[in-house]
């Protein structure tokens, strides 16, 4: 029995029923006799995706009858998160499968907790990538995401008494009910081997080694429409007849299954360890298959729909390619290796094509996350893509000369080293002779490639050897001592993405203009046109409807109807309340029930028992030093110390508080690591000491993931966002906390100004210095003239005096020091930012006591979300960057 097409057609709870006992029955999975939740759950997603899959059916037709233009969007990261709710959500029947599931003995809630996350993303980009499906299928828009099926996602974290740990997250184990495997849809993929150049001088590359790409389907339904696009995930396989039969019987079984092994383990897991060579090739296979792949499929796609006569010039016209972030950048080169070697295309039409099709999004401004890939290593992996890539670049040098000229040779030698795609490589011949030559000294010069003319250093013996250089001339082979390692030769791909593609742009206000003026103020000044600002958005589908839907119905009874949640601008009309009574009742008892789940969850998850009279205090996102997790700990052990110091009567006075912490540390990262193992320590004397009790709790929630933020979030109160201003592009959890009442502490930084004007500058708790401050200080501090707060001081020393165990913290507090052999003297300016940051947590404590003024600028925070709809964001992209129509299935 199936559905039928899901809301034209609404089922009601005994069809569901049906359908559901329809699944467990042909479910080969379970055994037959019972029906317990993991075989109830399978069950209902089946029963769901029969849904799903009659309207995927229908759009995938209705766009390939009509040929319209369809947007792409490439990621590494797709932050799913379960998708049962969601999809009998969307589909508007949340009732009635409530009511079948109640009838068949379990509760709908439960059921969609056995559910595992599908967490193929590290955080805010990921799951922004999510989010944006969910708007382009609600808003009709004809798009698709493509990305890669990591078998074990990204990790799972354990906590431990040493801090963090990371095992395989095995999602996968019991299947997915959500996929569907495109046997049929497959691509050859190749690496290593060599290019062949026949007599017309056309290109071909003879691959090495070959693997094919599978397509995985996942249907992404949106919202009260009809409209189902695709989320389709490349697996890897061995071609047929990879495994060597022979080999296997003779014994050899590892060596007769290793071409079966090296193509699988390309999408074993999401940013495998790169600090061997192993590892940098095996993420760059795994960005070359996510691009070689999805062109391969968006070309035939595009083939197929132009029928017999195909016009290339029409591709930008039918196709718009994202690259989320660099790591899909290939997708230009491949793009224009596929056009021109393989449609017999020239370069320019290739080019043409290729820059009207791929834009490109920034997410960081971190140097150390603008990826560079050795050249030696994509010369060898990818031999036919350097070729291009090194004429991509040769293209930009005539251009640089065109723009600059070459009679300011300072200046024409500084765009070329700061804008060049190729670093630290050799001018190419035909302009070896641009750049005016200083004059050789009589002594023996020696030079570095784009001709810094220097005077000779001297240099700490390397190896006993020679121990100085010179850097000279322009154009003369460098000449380096033995021991002095040539500066490596890199792929800088984001400078590839801005040359290549027709639109960049940043995903926050103060974070696009950040990319103009810094990042990429080169290019702003060359192609200003390029460059635009998409502020980032959340669905308020998943993150409000569905994740608190006590606070829905609210919103629901107080705007009128439900129409907030496809329109957000009716939110706004929640101000005009924000003082009534019994508004401020209802959005009080809609808190308080969501905390009594987290106290609950706290609970399982970590042991300690938590109340839910106390402020809950969140700060829940990537652990890495910029976000400032150390900040907040630190206020955390100020406010410790300073109860330990009251008497009893004056500690009673204060605000109870439960500060909660979630997020992953890379695995490589140490220093988030360490501050991981802080949190839990501090956690561990606060918690257990008895002159605090309920007083302060420090809580860090293992495993942090889209299921836990859905829980957490509706739970929150206050909730931080204090980065180092100018360093977060933009967040996105600062916005879902704001929609679900929550009132946000932070820093002049990415989305938070928006926020900030939105919410109205009252309900926002601001402190620390502000983006064009921190280059200044910085300065200041590596000059030595910081002078610290004294509260900092006794901070540090409190925690190095043992209250946390034997751990005299010396590398976490070191780097806040700048100690010698502790790098950058506090980089992130948690010193300079402390005072501003816990003298406004005063201010928050004080909003706290009055309860009808924390009620009411949670209100304000919900009703000044409306703009942080990922619709509105996706609408943009749709207008500004692909120019595509939302598309009304008949
Ligand atoms: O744009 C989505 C998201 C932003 O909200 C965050 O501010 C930003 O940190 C994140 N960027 C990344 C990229 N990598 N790094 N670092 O995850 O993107």
């Amino acid at each position: 029995e199936s559905l039928g097409p899901c809301n034209h057609f609404l089922p009601d709870a005994s069809s569901i029923a049906s359908s559901i006992k329809h699944h467990a029955l042909f479910t080969p999975m379970f055994s037959p006799e019972k029906f317990e939740p993991p075989k109830a759950f399978f069950a209902t997603a089946q029963s769901i995706r029969d849904a799903l899959i009659i309207n995927w059916n229908a759009t995938y037709d209705y766009y390939e009858r009509s040929n319209v233009k369809q947007a792409y969007y490439l990621s590494m990261e797709f932050l799913q998160g379960r998708a049962l709710l969601n999809a009998i959500g969307n589909l508007g029947l949340t009732g009635a499968y409530a009511e079948a599931l109640s009838n068949l003995g379990h509760s709908l809630e439960k059921i969609a907790t056995q559910e595992p996350d599908a967490a193929l993303g590290n955080g805010g980009l990921g799951r922004l990538a999510s989010c944006f499906l969910d708007s382009l299928a609600t808003l009709n828009y004809p798009a698709w995401g493509y990305g890669l099926r990591y078998k074990y996602g990204l990790f799972k974290q354990r906590i431990t008494k040493d801090g963090q740990e990371e095992v395989a997250e095995d999602w996968l184990e019991m299947s997915n009910p959500w996929e569907i495997v495109r046997n049929d849809v497959t691509y050859p993929i190749k690496f290593y081997g060599k290019v062949l150049t026949d007599s017309d001088g056309k290109k071909h590359w003879i691959g090495g080694e070959d693997i094919k790409a599978v397509a995985y389907d996942v249907p992404i339904p949106g919202y009260e429409t009809k409209t189902t696009i695709s989320l389709r995930l490349w697996s890897t396989r061995a071609p047929s007849g990879e495994f060597d039969l022979s080999m296997f019987n003779s014994g050899k079984h590892s060596q007769a299954a290793e071409a079966l092994y090296n193509a699988e383990k390309i999408c074993y897991v999401l940013y495998p360890g790169d600090e061997s060579l192993e590892g940098k090739t095996l993420r760059l296979k795994q960005q070359y298959t996510l691009c070689s792949a999805s062109l391969q499929d968006i070309i035939a796609r595009f083939e197929r729909r132009s029928g017999t006569k195909v016009n290339w010039k029409e591709f930008p016209e039918k196709v718009a390619v994202q690259m989320n972030d660099t790591h899909p950048t290939l997708c230009i080169p491949e793009l224009m290796r596929i056009l021109i070697d393989v449609k017999g295309l020239s370069w320019k039409e290739a080019w043409n094509i290729t820059q009207g099709t791929t834009a490109y999004t920034n997410h960081t401004v971190l140097p150390e996350a603008l990826e560079k890939w050795s050249l030696e290593l994509m010369q060898k992996l990818l031999p036919r893509h350097v070729q291009i890539i090194e004429r991509i670049d040769e293209e930009l040098i005539r251009t640089i000369v065109s723009e600059y000229g070459t009679s300011d040779s300072n200046l024409l030698e500084k765009k070329l080293k700061q804008m060049r795609i190729l670093e630290n490589v050799e001018l190419p011949a035909a302009f070896s002779d641009l750049l005016v030559k200083p004059k050789a000294s009589p002594v023996a010069v020696f030079t570095d490639e784009l001709g810094e003319s220097e005077e000779e250093e001297e240099l700490e013996p390397v190896d006993g050897k020679s121990k100085s250089v010179k850097k000279g001339i322009q154009g003369k082979k460098k000449k380096i001592p033995e021991s002095v390692p040539e500066p490596p030769k890199l792929v800088r791909m984001a400078n590839l993405c801005v040359v290549g593609g027709h639109a960049v742009n940043g995903v926050a206000a103060i974070h696009s203009e950040i990319v103009k003026d810094e990042v990429f103020n080169d290019f702003f000044q060359l192609w200003p046109e390029k460059f635009q600002n998409k502020t980032n958005g959340v669905t308020p589908r998943r993150w409000i409807r569905f994740c608190n839907p006590d606070l829905s119905k609210i919103i629901t009874s107080w705007t009128g109807s439900e129409d907030w949640v496809l329109n957000t601008e009716k939110l706004s009309a929640l101000r005009q309340f924000a003082d009534n009574e019994d508004l401020q009742a209802q959005w009080r008892a809609a808190k308080r029930s969501n905390k009594l789940k987290v106290a609950s969850l706290i609970k399982e998850k970590t042991g300690y028992i938590v109340s839910s009279d106390s402020m809950f205090d969140i700060q829940v996102k990537r652990i890495h030093e910029y976000k400032r997790q150390l900040l907040n700990i630190l206020g955390i052990v100020y406010r410790y110390k300073m109860m330990k110091e009251m008497s009893a009567s004056e500690r009673k006075k204060s605000v109870p508080r439960v500060c909660i912490f979630g997020g992953k540390a890379f695995a490589t990262y140490v220093q988030a690591k360490r501050i991981v193992k802080f949190i839990t320590d501090v956690g561990a004397t606060v918690n257990n000491d008895p002159d605090i009790g309920d007083l302060l709790k420090v809580i860090f929630v293992p495993d942090y993931n889209v299921s836990v933020a859905e829980l957490l979030i509706p739970a929150s109160e206050l909730s931080q966002h204090i980065s180092t201003a100018g360093m977060e592009a933009s967040g996105t959890s600062n916005m879902k906390f704001a929609m679900n009442g929550c009132i946000l502490i932070g820093t002049l930084d990415g989305a938070n100004v928006e926020i900030r004007e939105e919410v109205g500058e009252d309900n926002f708790f601001l402190f620390g210095a502000r983006a064009n401050e921190i280059v200044g200080l910085r300065k200041e501090r590596a000059e030595g003239k910081f002078v610290p707060d004294p509260r900092f001081e006794e901070v540090k020393k409190f925690v190095r005096s043992g209250v946390f165990g034997s751990s005299s913290y010396d590398e976490l507090l070191g780097a806040l020091e700048g100690n010698e052999g502790f790098g950058r003297a506090d980089y992130f300016l948690v010193g300079k930012d402390f005072p501003s940051y816990i003298d406004c947590q005063a201010k928050v404590d004080e909003a706290y006591k009055d309860q009808k003024r924390w009620t009411r600028m949670s209100i304000m925070n919900t009703a000044g979300s409306y703009n942080f709809s990922s619709d509105r964001t996706i609408h943009e992209y749709a207008r500004e960057i692909w120019n595509i129509k939302p598309v009304e299935l008949p």
